[in-house]
């Protein structure tokens, strides 16, 4: 059986301290538990005080099969923040956004280049999404037409990467939309010039949706993960939507991260939940022990506390 454990950002030492209350152990020389294992659901750089600790714990655990583990959109950004394009720019630009973004990492891996190039050549091979029978995890959101878009041995190489970025694909095509959905999560227009700021106080047009909610019946505060006032109460405006597709409740137990939740974990629907609640901002970092159960339940988190915590 599976613990699907949450966002990590750099948290090694809050990662030991859940490890341990899982009842894993570091007697092989690498994190174990005698009958389950780890799924990381990706987001293990960036932010954090201890990066590389994290990344030694995580990759030591998959290679042994301890493990597994899925492609976050911090590990994507990364490589495409280091991968040149055929003008010789970076995939990702390097503004002062997505620099600040990836300062900790940088800061932490200056004195240790090879490794931090061998760390990426490893998220090049993270699976986006993993279908593990009776269960699925995915960084960010789950909708099956794209995972069928999705080549399962897909590697994230130069060359692909390269290829995702021209005119063809970039933000258009069928496989760029389905990477992007997977790790992103899915985002849709705000109707009638409405906009939000994001924690980094860049104003946003397109809002991050709560893809498992019945897109005919849902109003806003339901489906909209940050709360737009005038907006709220109003039943959700499908000529908005792109895809009226939403992750039903008779689909498998379906797990991500992603969205920097807060409070107590909670399942977000009966198939559904989502285990990351903000290590990255000193919160906690989460768990979910799944053994087998097709309805989810929230007695099934467990958690760490960050130092920003006082719960
Ligand atoms: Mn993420």
């Amino acid at each position: 059986m599976y613990d699907i454990i949450g966002d990590i950002h750099g948290h090694a030492d809050e990662l030991l301290q859940l490890l341990e209350k899982l009842g894993y152990d570091n007697s092989k020389g690498y994190y174990s538990h005698p009958e389950r294992k780890a799924v990381f659901v990706g987001d293990f750089i960036d932010r954090g005080p201890k990066i590389r600790e994290t990344l030694k714990i995580v990759k030591g655990m998959v290679d042994n099969e301890s493990a597994l583990a899925t492609m976050g959109n911090h590990e994507y950004n990364a490589l495409c923040y280091h991968t040149l394009g055929p003008d010789g720019i970076h995939l990702r630009k390097h503004t002062n956004y997505s620099t600040l973004q990836v300062k900790a990492t940088l800061d932490q891996f200056a004195m240790f280049e090879k490794e931090w190039r061998d760390y990426m050549n490893w998220f090049r091979k993270l699976p986006v999404y993993l279908d593990l029978g009776e269960l699925r995890v995915v960084h960010a959101c789950w909708d099956p037409e794209n995972v069928k878009e999705i080549p399962e041995d897909l590697e994230f190489t130069d060359e692909f990467l390269n290829e995702l970025h021209t005119d063809e694909h970039y933000k258009k095509s069928p496989l760029y939309k389905a990477i992007d959905e997977c790790l992103k999560g899915r985002e849709v227009r705000i109707p009638n010039g409405y906009s939000f700021k994001d924690k980094y106080g860049k104003e946003r047009y397109e809002m991050r949706v709560k893809w498992y909610r019945d897109t005919g019946k849902v109003r806003y505060r339901d489906y909209y993960m940050e709360d737009i006032p005038d907006l709220s109460g109003d039943k959700v405006d499908q000529n908005y939507l792109e895809k009226k597709y939403f992750y039903g409740a008779d689909e498998k137990p379906v797990f991500c991260g992603h969205y920097w939740f807060s409070g107590t974990p909670e399942i977000e629907e009966k198939n559904v939940a989502c285990v990351d609640y903000s290590i990255g901002k000193e919160e906690k970092l989460v768990a979910y022990r799944w053994d087998g159960e097709k309805e989810l339940s929230n007695k099934k988190f467990v958690w760490i506390s960050g130092n920003g915590n006082k719960n």
